[in-house]
């Protein structure tokens, strides 16, 4: 009887568990990747990504000196014109991102993490 209650608990924490999962095995189901988007031309390159949860996107100025950043829900970039900036994505989503600079001129992005 007692072991029955604590079977059903234990069960009923699995399934919990269980849903809790995905966002704790971040990474673990495949090996982790890394990406590169270019800024170049008040763009980026590519301008939308598809990744897998625990990939890392590193994102890489080359627009001759024109200053940019990368700024979405969760993460942002200061403001330059050369360097590098990375982002390791842990959940599954659509993360749109944009240049604060640049947002009028269409200088978008968004990154699929599936
Ligand atoms: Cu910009």
């Amino acid at each position: 009887m007692r072991l029955r209650t604590l079977a059903g608990t234990l069960t009923a924490l699995a399934a919990a568990t269980g849903l809790a999962i995905p966002a704790f095995a971040s990474g673990g189901g495949h090996s982790a990747s890394s990406h590169t988007v270019t800024l170049s031309h008040i763009r980026y390159h590519p301008g939308t990504l598809s990744i897998k949860r625990g990939d890392t996107v590193t994102w890489l100025w080359e627009d001759k000196g024109k200053e940019h950043n990368v700024t979405g829900k969760g993460f942002k970039s200061k403001t330059m014109t050369k360097g590098s900036f990375g982002v390791r994505f842990t959940k599954a989503g659509t993360f749109n991102y944009h240049c604060t600079i640049h947002v009028e001129e269409g200088m978008r992005g968004m990154i699929v993490v599936h």
